[in-house]
């Protein structure tokens, strides 16, 4: 068995398509040939919809900072979890969904066989060295039948996919600087989240992890 140390720093060969489920598949360094465009996108979108640390609905406060755009973003405070139109730090709508996230989404979802998926929000989350994300489903979307589009920008990180329950079995599996990765089907309700992201240098993003997730959510 592989630890994340031991293999947190291979690489897999762009182009790779690795599958994690029947109906889950990551797409290695797909998201690479719009870089650097990309993250000068990123930067426009987090520069009118900032970072911000969220509150659980228990009261806690999450690790990774979260902003959204698209017509829907994901919000939580201490009345729970859901999508809102409106960013409620800065009152205003979420910027709009950048021409070249929706393709990217909709051009990954049709690799992995999802035809027709039209994402109206991305979730963008930002995870310094230490932040992480606990096992959990994402099941605030309205129609689960659309698969879910993931990108990872940055720093390494090892993601962990669980099974229908939380108790199941965990694969860890590594995810890099342009992975791509399409979740949907019989794989959409699945556990997963994300350890704790090593302290790094990425040479385009410096010392963050930033995750795009590509949804739709009404
Ligand atoms: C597997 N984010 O924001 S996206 C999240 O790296 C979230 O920031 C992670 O989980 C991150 O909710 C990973 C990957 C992801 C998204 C949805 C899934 C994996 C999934 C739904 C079903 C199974
Ligand atoms: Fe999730």
């Amino acid at each position: 068995m592989h630890t994340p140390d031991l293999f947190a720093d291979e690489r897999p060969d762009a182009g790779l398509r690795e599958p994690l489920g029947a109906q889950a598949v990551v797409l290695r360094a797909y998201a690479l040939p719009m870089l650097p465009g990309l993250w000068h996108t990123l930067q426009q979108l987090t520069a009118a919809s900032p970072f911000r640390i969220m509150q659980t609905a228990g009261g806690r406060h999450m690790s990774a900072a979260l902003s959204s755009c698209g017509s829907l973003g994901w919000v939580s405070d201490t009345f729970g979890y859901r999508y809102a139109a409106r960013d409620p730090h800065t009152g205003q709508p979420w910027p709009a969904m950048p021409q070249e996230l929706l393709q990217l989404g909709r051009q990954a979802a049709a690799e992995a066989g999802f035809a027709a998926f039209t994402p109206d929000t991305c979730l963008i989350n930002r995870y310094l060295p230490g932040a992480r994300m606990g096992l959990h489903q994402d099941r605030h979307e309205r129609d689960f039948r659309q698969p879910i589009v993931s990108v990872s920008l940055g720093l390494p990180a090892v993601f962990q996919f669980g099974g229908l329950t939380r108790d199941a079995a965990v694969q860890r599996v590594p995810l890099f600087h342009g992975d791509v990765v399409v979740w949907g089907g019989v794989d959409r309700m699945r556990f997963h989240g994300v350890l704790p992201v090593k302290p790094g240098q990425h040479p385009l993003l410096g010392a963050q992890r930033i995750n795009l997730t590509l949804r739709q959510a009404g």
